[in-house]
């Protein structure tokens, strides 16, 4: 009370709320006007930050939190009275007819959809400590996450547009959403990096805030350990995107300039935009509100399940359900064995890889009812089994794939699986876990992400025709790992498969120890036999044909140690460098006909 006099009207409001809503504690402690008088101000500019940055305000969130901390002290079951099943999807082959339909058909959509990047979460499980989109995807060209992203996007956009009568106005608009954590660091790197190729204006950063700890199960604000005048907050999940998205005003925006898709996609998965145009494809067919990409999914392996939910009552959804509830939900419905694999060595969930696909029109429409809030949960870890005291703090999560629950049953909620070795290689753990992995299950660390990238490149070429070399097996920090030829391009050079197979003429063949960089656009290669290092780089005009032998030392993969502290923490990682030995290398900076023979 002391000091009411130093507050502005907006402050005395939230003090009055703070109080009402059980909150005094908040106050213990302060000290008398004329001290510390700075940190109280700041108090109130973080209170009212938290307040405006959660939908329905702070009171809204501690309301929220003491039901779900009931719930959770109770032992309520989140799934009561739903029986989980296999839902029904788009299940798509990579390369056959029908695949290279919903392509076409994705690329024509691409200029209508924005796409939007949720790159808040530090990556603690990797233990890395930049930001994780500045990870090199592989190390053959170092091209980093973003950087893949953004080039993807760009060509997509290029593809797209020739598709709709040459249109080249079009700048499919990028959102990232960035937290206190990646924010400052996600800017620099896209300022330092031109923006990759795109406009300035075309993208645009989001930032999250945090949300106010709890400290019991009333929910009493956690005080800050170190400073009294602050309430200790943590993250809130990615979510949070949807909250943001609608309050940026940015849908709207989107809806005016005829957009129809919001591609939602994660921090550092190198294989996603492979998967991408077809997705859009299925979406546009099946008219899908929700599209979610599936891969096959190893039971028990740490990706959520996509299931078909039904209620006692007849209520049924289609939704991801986390890897941690999925076991519990089959066993308590009569699935005795819980999360296993059937004959197929897969789970009969398709794993979900959260990236999403909503049509614009039913989310704005859906948005305007929510304000983009999506439904939470709470995980405090217990002292004891009285389930009375936290060990440490905990707060309300919320994941973006939970978007889906608060639709109504009209809603046309599906999914598309795609084959693993395609669409989905996260770098999500460090070496010490990942080699921990149990065997058969992907490792999902910065070694396996780049060796994905390599295979589905491998994979794709011979799909195409190529004649690629079997990989060999190797042991990178405690991990086995296939390693193919080491084979990369730029997007703009085969964005879908059929422009792939365009590009590779006659009988080409790839030896397991060669290296292929394709930096160009109308890259041709035919009869190309390529046993060492070819490199590529054209620009847009030139069209290069690369025919007959290429033969050299090549460049070797060499062992180091995820300890060795003198290797920069992006290779330990990966637990491999690449020994650059001898390599033929072309560059083309004008327009023109040019052919390699060499
Ligand atoms: N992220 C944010 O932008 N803000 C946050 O507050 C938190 C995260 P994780 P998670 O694909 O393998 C998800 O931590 O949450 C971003 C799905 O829930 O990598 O454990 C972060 O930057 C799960 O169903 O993953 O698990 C990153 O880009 C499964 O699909 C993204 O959110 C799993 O991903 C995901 O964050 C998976």
């Amino acid at each position: 009370h002391e000091n009411l006099h130093l507050l502005s009207p907006d402050e005395i409001e939230l003090a009055k709320m703070l109080v009402e809503m059980g909150q005094s504690h908040v106050f213990d402690h302060w000290a008398e006007p004329g001290f510390d008088d700075e940190e109280k101000k700041g108090f109130f500019d973080q209170v009212a930050r938290l307040n405006s940055s959660y939908p329905g305000g702070l009171e809204s969130y501690i309301k929220t939190a003491r039901e779900l901390l009931a719930d959770s002290k109770a032992g309520k079951n989140p799934f009561d009275g739903f029986t989980p099943s296999v839902p029904k999807g788009e299940i798509l082959t990579f390369g056959d007819e029908k695949f290279i339909n919903f392509e076409e058909s994705g690329v024509r959509e691409a200029r209508k959809t924005a796409f939007v990047l949720v790159a808040g979460g530090l990556g603690e499980r990797l233990g890395y400590n930049g930001i994780k989109v500045a990870l090199p995807a592989e190390t053959t060209t170092g091209s980093g996450f973003l950087q893949q992203y953004i080039e993807s996007i760009l060509a997509l956009q290029e593809a797209s547009g020739r598709l709709a009568q040459g249109d080249c106005q079009t700048r499919i608009p990028l959102v990232i959403m960035t937290s206190d954590d990646t924010h400052t660091r996600t800017a620099e790197l896209l300022e330092s990096n031109s923006y990759f190729g795109m406009e300035p204006t075309q993208v645009k950063l989001l930032k999250q805030e945090k949300v106010a700890c709890l400290d019991d199960n009333d929910a009493r604000l956690a005080v800050e350990p170190r400073n009294k005048y602050r309430i200790q907050t943590k993250p809130h999940g990615h979510g949070d995107v949807h909250s943001l998205l609608f309050s940026s005003g940015l849908l709207k925006v989107w809806h005016d300039a005829g957009l129809r898709w919001v591609l939602f996609f994660q921090d550092t998965n190198g294989l996603l935009f492979k998967a991408i145009p077809a997705a859009l494809g299925v979406s546009a067919a099946r008219q899908y509100h929700v599209n979610s990409l599936a891969v096959p999914r190893k039971a028990k392996e740490a990706i959520g399940g996509i299931t078909k939910l039904t209620h006692a009552d007849g209520r049924t959804m289609v939704i991801n359900v986390e890897y941690n509830q999925l076991d519990p939900l089959l066993r308590a419905t009569g699935h005795d064995d819980g999360d296993v694999n059937d004959e197929t060595g897969y789970s009969p969930f398709p794993g979900n890889i959260n990236q999403l696909i909503l049509e614009l029109g039913p989310y704005i429409e859906e948005l305007t009812k929510t304000g983009g809030a999506i439904k939470e949960f709470v995980n405090p870890k217990y002292k004891d089994a009285s389930k009375t005291s936290f060990k440490s703090s905990t707060r309300l999560e919320c994941m973006m794939q939970d978007y889906p629950k608060t639709l109504p049953p009209t809603a046309r909620v599906g999914f598309t699986v795609m084959d693993a070795w395609l669409a989905y290689a996260p770098v999500k753990n460090n070496p010490e876990d990942a080699a921990k992995v149990p065997k058969g299950n992907p490792y999902h660390s910065a070694t396996s992400g780049e060796m994905a990238i390599y295979r589905a490149n491998s994979l794709i070429l011979k799909k195409a025709g190529a004649q690629v070399a079997d990989p060999v097996v190797q042991v990178f920090n405690g991990q086995e790992v296939e390693v193919w030829p080491r084979t990369t391009w730029k997007p703009k050079w085969g964005l879908t498969f059929a422009e792939i197979k365009r590009k590779v003429c006659g009988s080409c063949t790839i030896s397991q120890r060669s290296t292929m960089v394709i930096k160009g656009r109308d890259v041709f290669l035919e009869d190309l036999s390529l046993d060492g290092v070819l490199l590529i780089d054209a620009v847009d005009d030139a069209k290069v044909k690369v025919r007959g032998s290429v033969q050299n030392k090549g460049w070797i993969l060499e062992n180091i140690d995820y300890k060795d502290a003198s290797v920069p923490e992006e290779l330990r990682i990966r637990g491999f460098r690449i020994n650059k030995i001898e390599q033929l290398e072309k560059i083309y900076t004008e327009p023109g006909e040019f052919c390699v023979e060499p």
